[in-house]
């Protein structure tokens, strides 16, 4: 159920990526792409909506990749938090702000939400023994120990994971594990850390999901159950590291705040940085709808970790949403970034430029929604060949470059409608109140094929009606024609906004026409005014969409342009021989090891 209407605005934010590393097109396809689908949406039908991001700086695995490269953790999070800004920027996620979570403004809104806690007795004290590394003098992250499985016997595995046989561990479980800092055998000593006791808000938990969220994603809703059904148990909140927020407890040296509890506060700190005196009407009040976009790897910790923690805290709202993503595969394997086996963004937008749009579509056709999905290049190309530029684009141009060529460019009268253009009407109608249901509902693959159906109507229509033919006897006719074609070429430069907001800015320069894209709080809260990107003579707006007069008489357009070209057997090669290689070089190093 999508009660929206409720709600005063919409508070959308993504999960915060580890700047550990670039971005891949199975974060794009999991999270960005549809979160930034859905917020545009929203803006243009003119809802209040704020789009929080940031880079998630803290955490082991940060610490472990400096450590590899010979320099300081910052180093590595100011190299890649730079590196998924502007990997962001290139594929067209409009994020009202992408903060990170080493601001001096995270370090203390995490730690007043920690002291808060603490203070109210909302956390236990645990002592235990964990190993400690006594060379390298400091206690060792699970991923810091490594000894044999004992599972499969695999003498790499890690303190938490097998990376051979797959399976979870605890470091207690390694037989002969040896520290990674110093390679000497780690003693156990005791230390003391802090726990939120998820068992005690359990109860509440299950009332709040199970009964109250029934309409969640069944993958969200099914993972939620079953955490819930097989007991909840207290969670650190605390470890023994040097890098992360310090606790803020006296005689705690050494120790920081799990990343798991500091990050979402991100999401916090980010609206906080972005409009500092107005941000709590964004977290504290009840007709603010919050959304969490993640990837399915994430539901814990935003079902029922991070909503523990706001109501532990008191004061906060909690999510209405959380609509996770399954995962994407690369051709037929998993996505792996110790193995390279991904398509990074970055490299994308320098391979592919101005092709933001067509991995856009791309992923969004294809979006893992309710099981993990495959892309494969040959896919990729075939989505640009025969789907946009193929239908959605000869479409476009065909109605274009017709009205230039018998109407000097000038949107032609509409005389009566036949019962074809009428059907043509009626089939867009139809397939704009399955995009809108299907939007607000966080179907964005059915939704991208609605607003491909716009373009196929259209596509087929003009076939159908042969304007070329008709434009030898009756204009009169001919000019209904190429007026209903534009009409629906108005219909896709609204309804492609959301998906591929290039192609439909070039489409609306085509048309001469601008679009009302609603408020961003890109430039903080002072200016937060509407906003119309383009010609503001005549400006397209969502409940447009449909409409049988949206162009006027008379309107003149300008000239045809490709909207989308052909992507060449070339460009695809070059990608399947990148990836070839790196497939041959990670089995010769498996054979190796
Ligand atoms: N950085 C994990 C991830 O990227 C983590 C998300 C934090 S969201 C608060 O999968
Ligand atoms: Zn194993």
């Amino acid at each position: 159920m999508n009660n929206q209407a409720n709600f005063a605005r919409t508070l959308v934010t993504c999960a915060l990526p580890y700047a550990n590393g670039p971005i891949h097109i199975g974060h794009l396809a999991g999270v960005y792409v549809p979160a930034d689908i859905y917020v545009r949406y929203l803006r243009m039908r003119g809802k209040d909506v704020l789009f929080i991001c940031g880079s998630d700086e803290h955490g082991v695995p940060i610490t472990i990749k400096a450590r590899a490269e010979g320099c300081s953790p910052q180093d590595i999070v100011d190299h890649y938090h730079k590196i998924i800004k502007d990997s962001f920027a290139g594929m067209g996620i409009n994020f009202d702000i992408y903060s990170r979570t080493t601001s001096k403004l995270h370090a203390e809104t995490a730690s007043d939400f920690f002291k808060k806690l603490y203070d109210e007795g909302k956390f236990i004290s645990m002592e235990s023994e964990q190993y400690y590394d006594t060379e390298a003098g400091c206690f060792l992250a699970d991923r810091y120990i490594v000894g044999s499985c004992p599972k499969c016997g695999h003498e790499g595995a890690y303190g938490d994971q097998c990376e051979n046989c797959g399976s979870t561990l605890s470091p207690e479980e390694l037989i002969n594990p040896v520290s990674k800092l110093s390679g000497t055998t780690p003693i156990k000593k005791k230390t003391t850390h802090w726990y939120l006791p998820l068992d005690k808000y359990q109860e509440w938990l299950s009332n709040w999901i199970l009964e109250g969220h029934q309409e969640w994603r069944s993958n969200v809703y099914g993972q939620c159950k079953s955490w819930l059904d097989s007991g909840l148990q207290p969670r650190a909140v605390s470890r023994d590291l040097d890098w992360g927020v310090p606790l803020p407890i006296p005689g705690t040296e050494g120790k920081v705040l799990y990343v798991w509890f500091d990050a979402p506060i991100g999401y916090i700190s980010n609206t906080k940085e972005l409009l500092p005196y107005s941000w709590e009407k964004w977290w504290k009040q009840e007709d603010t709808r919050l959304v969490h976009f993640i990837g399915k790897d994430n539901i814990v910790f935003h079902c029922i970790v991070f909503p523990s923690m706001l109501k532990a805290h008191g004061e906060y709202i909690l999510p209405d949403n959380v609509p996770a993503n399954e995962f994407l595969n690369l051709e037929g394997d998993k996505i792996s970034t110790s193995r390279n086996w991904a398509v990074w963004a970055h490299e994308y937008l320098l391979d592919f430029p101005g092709k933001a749009d067509v991995m856009r579509y791309v992923l969004t056709a294809n979006a893992p929604e309710t099981k993990d999905n495959d892309f494969s290049w040959k896919e990729f190309q075939m989505r640009n060949n025969s789907e946009l530029a193929a239908i959605f684009g000869n479409f476009v141009n065909r109605a274009i470059v017709l009205t230039h060529k018998y109407f000097d460019g000038k949107i032609p009268a509409c005389g009566e409608l036949l019962e074809m253009d009428k059907a043509a009407f009626a089939e867009i109608k139809a397939l704009r109140d399955s995009l809108e249901d299907n939007l607000d509902n966080f179907r964005f693959r059915d939704a991208l094929k609605d607003a491909m159906g716009i373009a196929r109507v259209g596509n087929k229509y003009i076939s159908d009606a042969e304007p070329w033919k008709t434009s030898k006897s009756d204009m009169e006719r001919t000019g209904t024609i190429l007026n209903v074609c534009l009409q629906i070429c108005a219909d896709l430069a609204i309804a492609f906004e959301p998906f591929t907001p290039d192609a439909a800015e070039r489409l609306r320069k085509m048309l001469r026409t601008g679009i009302f894209t609603g408020k961003d709080y890109r430039k903080g809260e002072e200016e937060c005014e509407n906003t119309i990107k383009g010609c503001e003579e005549l400006v397209l707006e969502w409940d447009m969409l449909g409409g049988e007069s949206i162009l006027p008489e008379g309107w003149q357009i300008a000239p045809a342009e490709l909207l989308f070209e052909k992507i060449e057997d070339s460009a695809i090669d070059a990608q399947l021989n990148r990836l070839a290689k790196i497939r041959a070089e990670n089995e010769a190093a498996e054979k190796g090891a």
